[in-house]
């Protein structure tokens, strides 16, 4: 299939952009970024997509229909370090040929449609991460452009040098009627349940941050042990008290403290801070809140030192639009595609447009369920399951058939 085969190049040659250091790294705003987005943007253009940016740096590819309103198909174009390649490229590479190919097959669609390559979903750069999606509800705040990166650069700054930012917050689009996601499952249900595609009916809530637990920096051996501000330990026990009361709740929940940097760092001293990160989530938002509680009773408890929790990221678990998990259903059946019903244990894009747009997602399989990681991989057979269920749909809500 000639699609697929466009698709298998565009993973692939998408991915060598994203090279940096021996690694794979599309940080939002960097020569990465910018390399990824040019190249984006002339696929988009050679498949008759005219191009344009928003303030957030977000790539859209418009293709216009007799009507104004839009069918937004896309995914993120950034990824975590030392990632993989489907996860976010996957959902634009797809959108883009299925909008393309049903341009030559069946002429210009009734709706318009445009493609997006969204920025900064997976926050590593910028904490709050979901940065693209956030500008197209509306929901990009001063706040979030103040946050700085590993090298004290703020989100604001890197979209003005990236020539994005002029000044003027990314205004809630209103012409958008729906949004559909492809995205690789980043887990192992799909094969282990030996179907072909995910049908996802909601997207996990989210709590995450960081935690800064203050010491008082000192030498390691002519401090009494009654006599330390020592952050290692209390940071030690929220650690172990965390995923102890996480454990308890079973599969309702994940917490992963994915990074723990103690400064200055080194043996002989008694450590001036610890900074923490945590990820929370769970498909049930009481869960999340009863986990934001929990943090502070642990941190309540040691008075020796003074502690400051940063919360990033606050998104409740989000429903995906019913209609649309029919609609999938009924074609997906249509052409004998096995599919499952599932919610998303990762986090999207799609989870941030959907309390205020139309939203559906299509999960195709991960090889051994591995994500984030250099062995993230699906094969083509998969991704054609997924991708024909994705032209289909489009077909049916953007050229109306
Ligand atoms: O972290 C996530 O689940 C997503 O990949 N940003
Ligand atoms: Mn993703
Ligand atoms: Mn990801």
């Amino acid at each position: 299939m000639r699609e697929l085969d466009w698709i298998k190049k565009a993973i692939n040659d998408l991915a060598l952009t994203a090279e940096r250091d021996g690694e794979y790294w599309r940080a939002s705003y960097t020569r990465e970024d910018a390399a990824g987005a040019a190249l984006l943007e002339k696929w988009l253009q050679e498949k008759s997509f005219q191009t344009r940016y928003d303030a957030a740096g977000n790539l859209y590819g418009r293709l216009e229909g007799s009507s104004k309103e839009t069918f937004l198909i896309g995914s993120h174009r950034d990824t975590v370090r030392n990632g993989g390649k489907y996860d976010g490229a996957l959902g634009i590479l797809t959108g883009m040929e299925a909008v393309y190919s049903l341009l030559q097959e069946k002429g210009r669609p009734q709706r318009t449609v445009e493609i997006v390559a969204m920025c900064e979903e997976e926050a590593s750069r910028f904490l709050t991460g979901y940065v693209g999606s956030r500008a197209i509800v509306g929901e990009l705040s001063q706040k979030n452009l103040e946050e700085l990166d590993d090298n004290g650069v703020s989100l604001m700054e890197a979209l003005a040098e990236s020539g994005y930012y002029r000044g003027v917050l990314p205004q809630k689009r209103d012409d958008i009627v729906g949004f559909l996601e492809l995205h690789i499952e980043q887990g192992g249900l799909l094969e282990k349940e030996g179907r072909e595609v995910g049908i996802v009916t909601s997207v996990v809530g989210i709590l995450a941050g960081e935690i800064v637990f203050y010491g008082r920096q000192n030498h390691a051996g002519t401090t009494p042990m009654r006599l330390r501000c020592d952050p290692v330990p209390v940071a030690a026990t929220l650690i172990q008290q965390l995923d102890c009361w996480a454990r308890e709740k079973k599969d309702q929940i994940t917490c992963t403290f994915g990074n723990v940097v103690v400064e200055p760092g080194k043996s002989n001293i008694i450590a001036d801070r610890v900074t923490l990160t945590f990820d929370i989530r769970s498909g049930k938002g009481e869960l999340l809140q009863e986990a934001e509680a929990k943090i502070r009773e642990i941190l309540e408890k040691d008075k020796t030192i003074k502690a400051e929790i940063r919360v990033a990221c606050q998104d409740p678990p989000a429903a995906m639009d019913e209609e649309g998990i029919s609609l999938l259903e009924t074609l997906a059946e249509e052409r004998n595609l096995s599919y499952l019903k599932m919610s998303s244990g990762a986090g999207h894009d799609s989870q941030i447009i959907a309390p205020k747009i139309k939203t559906n997602m299509i999960f195709v399989p991960s090889q051994g369920g591995i994500s984030h990681s250099p062995l993230e991989y699906t094969d083509m057979d998969d991704v054609g399951q997924g991708y024909t269920l994705m032209k289909a749909y489009i077909e049916a809500v953007a050229w109306q058939r």
